[in-house]
């Protein structure tokens, strides 16, 4: 670092550095510094809220020393940076996060009991950064989290939407939206006036000769926005390697309004300009797996695209290096078919701008991108109007003509006598109207295309992407099988159960090398470890028992079996299924003599996640659940045999509540239609059991923990077809227990006979598209495993502890490594200082 300070500044840099605070002394004179200066209050009315202010400025002040050192670094040793392109980042909060990254939260803990609080209220005070829907955008946080620690070279690139995921509210026992402004207090984030990017939309294309004769496309006209720089730094844990995320911020091109047609008395369309500019990063698409074609949208992919790579290309052009050297620098991976407008805008910046030949400029592109893939679900696979690209970017739309073109042309060269072939990878769909298809353009245009978990990168070489084997060979085509971060998702989420750990294998590494984990095996038979372990999850249970009776008024005992399914609310991951298992367990309950429900097992089955606005059976399913909660948790003759409990407004913060306190976690979607799934993951590694479906990594993580430790059942993958086809052309009679579901249900237990009827008909008449009534059997006897199961204590808690001891393989480090091993070639930059 030091070297790349010019001489006069390098003695007063050393004479003068900052530090940042160590003893719990400093951290107090820093958050009083805090609350006096930056937030000009006296420490006479310093409540939560300052407090917590003051603490993540004293704590981002140390961010930004290591923020400042890391970026100098990866500057002046120029070495290859990887670019992680997502449109989605759900980061949740950052202050328990830093805190635990730069080892002083027991620091800080000390100092603010000092000043009267109490660490978790004040972390408690901070809003989630919800910039994402689900899976995909949480595993971009798990992912900067990973390079950060590791030392990579990295940046994330994402948009600053001024309103993240809509927060859930659940009235008469119904989801209704409520915007998420997150704004109006961020210290994690820092607006870089200075560095903005003008975008480009509309406009034509205008063929001109260059000095050589040559002809070029011009591309004039149009409107333009502004994109503004926010920077977040993203530290690593127990490393000094800070990272960063740049978030995209529009704006208009005129500043604040345009003076001209302000001063020429035109002061309203200068203000509609301004708020037509803003509009591009003001919300997130609440839709998770669907897209639905809007214009809005997709001009948030190219205003960020375009920003992005301007940086991106910016940064390479201060290196002086030759264009072909732009791979060896340059990794870009795409976080499914979002960004693939970056393909075609660097293929533009290259021969438009630049002036490279067509073939140069397309090997520095190819080189350069990896795709992600997420889902098989056609519904989720991004295609979009010709009409409307030609309209929003007419010179892509070219080049997008260009590379079908060369590519079709390649196709025909190795199957000259297949000419269907060519209209099924051709980058535009002929249908009416044209399309085109994000997948192909982002295989075509990427060296290699991965999977998420083992079964999702099979099927879609099997599937979909056939074809395209054909073409490239298996070699284009990988699977790095998804993880999580276990620094947040153990050490933040489960203290306890990350320090009885500690304490067994002698220090925190396995923080940073989770295979670690399988040295607690050796412990399974020790009688005192077996008896923490078992008291950590009842305080976590008794924990998170404490929050549903704040928020929902229930009470649940928390010697019950946990048992809970919080994700995004779909059809195809089968809440319907558990909800139509919760009642038949509530019939067989209400057939018993007092004296058999005596013998039974207690349980509390718990549900969260948000349905997307639009999706109306969704929200009929969350609806459901809240009426057979209404019912069964007021019906004295069940007490505390069973609870049904919707928890409102599921996010990352709740689930780190959530995670450690489950024994066991439903992950039952339809055998191949669940890509990987992740917080199975976060479940079995704060040590819950899983009941689930052959889908996904819940083959991986059964293959990991062994078949005894986990409960699988339904219909595999491979049968999926058969049974659907059989369903619609065959004679298709309902699973006898769930016809008994349907008719209590019809009979109006649960209040609205009316609304339930459409989840009944997408069964019974509508061709059980998701299997519900072909795994019910399985599902409920498979249920019953998991009760005489639990009633075993002792194994119990076996079964738990050699699960988690199984679990390194799921570590975020593992994928990221995978990544830069197999698809990046990058290389950590370790900090020495
Ligand atoms: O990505 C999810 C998959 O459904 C999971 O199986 C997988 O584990 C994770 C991470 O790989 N996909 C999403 O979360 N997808 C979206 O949220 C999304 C958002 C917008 C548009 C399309 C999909």
């Amino acid at each position: 670092v030091e070297a790349s300070i010019p001489e006069p500044q390098r003695e007063a840099w050393k004479r003068s550095q900052t530090s940042a605070f160590k003893s719990s002394d400093e951290f107090e004179k820093e958050v009083v510094r805090h609350v006096e200066t930056s937030l000009a209050r006296s420490m006479f009315n310093c409540d939560e809220k300052a407090a917590y202010s003051a603490t993540s400025l004293a704590f981002r002040d140390h961010l930004i020393l290591d923020w400042n050192k890391t970026q100098q670094r990866q500057t002046y040793r120029d070495s290859k940076r990887v670019y992680y392109l997502s449109l989605e980042f759900l980061m949740g909060r950052a202050l328990d996060n830093a805190m635990l990254n730069v080892g002083l939260k027991d620091t800080a803990k000390a100092g603010l009991a000092d000043l009267g609080f109490r660490i978790e209220d004040i972390i408690g005070q901070e809003h989630d950064a919800a910039l994402g829907n689900g899976g995909l955008g949480r595993l971009a946080a798990c992912f900067l989290d990973s390079l950060a620690s590791l030392d990579f070279p990295a940046w994330g690139y994402g948009l600053r939407y001024r309103y993240g995921i809509f927060k859930q509210e659940i009235i008469d026992g119904y989801q209704v939206e409520v915007p998420d402004y997150w704004l109006d207090f961020n210290p994690w984030e820092f607006p870089r006036h200075d560095v903005t990017v003008d975008v480009q939309f509309f406009g034509s294309v205008k063929k001109v000769p260059n000095e050589q004769g040559k002809s070029v496309a011009v591309w004039e006209g149009g409107e333009i926005v502004v994109a503004v720089a926010y920077d977040v730094p993203i530290p690593g844990y127990d490393t000094p390697t800070t990272n960063n995320l740049r978030l995209w911020s529009s704006k208009a091109s005129g500043g604040e309004f345009d003076f001209q047609k302000f001063n020429s008395g035109d002061y309203e369309s200068s203000v509609a300009e301004q708020q037509r500019a803003e509009t591009i990063s003001n919300v997130l698409y609440p839709n998770d797996n669907l897209e639905r074609g809007k214009e809005l949208r997709l001009k948030q992919q190219y205003f960020w695209v375009a920003a992005s790579l301007y940086d991106i290309v910016r940064r390479f052009k201060k290196s002086k290096r030759a264009w072909r050297e732009f791979p060896e620098q340059v990794a870009i991976q795409l976080n499914d078919t979002h960004p693939t407008l970056a393909i075609v805008e660097l293929q533009r910046i290259l021969i438009d701008i630049e002036g490279l030949d067509w073939d140069l400029a397309w090997e520095i592109v190819t080189g350069t991108f990896g795709y992600t893939n997420h889902t098989v679900l056609p519904e989720a696979l991004e295609k979009w109007p010709v009409g409307l690209v030609q309209h929003l970017l007419p010179r892509h739309l070219q080049i997008i003509y260009d590379i079908n073109l060369f590519f079709l042309q390649s196709v025909e060269k190795q199957f000259p006598d297949d000419r269907d072939i060519l209209t099924r990878v051709s980058i535009i769909e002929e249908s009416q109207p044209k399309m085109v298809r994000m997948a192909h353009l982002a295989i075509v245009g990427s060296h290699k295309v991965n999977g998420v978990a083992e079964l999702h990168s099979d099927l879609i070489k099997t599937t979909i992407f056939k074809d395209f084997v054909e073409i490239y060979g298996p070699d284009r085509f990988t699977n790095v099988t998804n993880g999580i971060t276990p620094r947040r998702w153990l050490h933040q989420a489960n203290p306890r159960l990350s320090e009885l750990i500690a304490s067994k294998l002698g220090s925190h590494e396995f923080l940073k090398d989770l295979s670690q984990l399988n040295k607690l095996e050796l412990l399974v038979q020790d009688k005192e470890f077996k008896k923490e372990w078992a008291e950590i999850k009842f305080a976590n249970k008794v924990r998170l028992a404490k929050y549903i009776k704040e928020t929902t008024g229930v009470n649940v005992n928390p010697s019950a079996l946990f048992d809970v399914q919080v994700k995004r609310i779909h059809e195809y991951k089968r809440q319907q299924l558990n909800i139509f298992g919760v009642i038949h367990r509530y019939l067989t309950l209400k057939a018993m003599t007092p004296a058999e429900r005596k013998k039974q097992l207690p349980r509390v089955s718990i549900f969260g996640g948000k349905a997307a606005p639009g999706y109306w059976m969704a929200k009929q399913i969350i609806h459901l659940i809240n009426a057979v909660g209404s019912v069964v948790n007021n019906d004295e003759d069940i007490g505390d045999l069973l609870k049904v409990i919707f928890l409102e407004d599921y996010n990352v913060s709740k689930a780190e509540i959530i995670c450690p306190a489950s024994d066991i976690s439903e992950h039952i979607s339809t055998a191949g239609t669940e890509a990987s799934g992740t917080s199975n993951m976060k479940f079995v590694l704060n040590g819950g059991l899983i009941i689930g479906t052959c889908d996904g990594a819940n083959i991986e993580i059964t293959r990991e923990v062994g078949e005894n430790n986990i409960f699988l059942f339904g219909n595999l993958a491979e049968d999926v077809e058969d049974l659907r086809h059989a369903h619609t052309y065959g004679s298709h009679t309902i699973d006898p227990d769930l016809a008994k579901v349907f008719e209590e249900i019809q009979k109006g237990t649960f209040g609205s006979v009316h609304d339930f009827s459409a989840m009944i008909a997408a069964v019974k008449d509508h061709g059980d598209y998701y299997l519900v009534s072909d795994d019910f059997h399985s599902y409920i006897e498979t249920h019953t495993l998991v009760d005489e199961a639990y009633r075993n204590q002792e194994e119990w808690v076996v079964k738990s502890i050699t699960a988690v001891a199984r679990m390194g393989f799921f570590s975020s480090d593992r994928c990221i490594y995978e990544y830069a091993d197999g698809i990046w070639n990058v290389e950590p930059l370790p900090r020495r200082d």
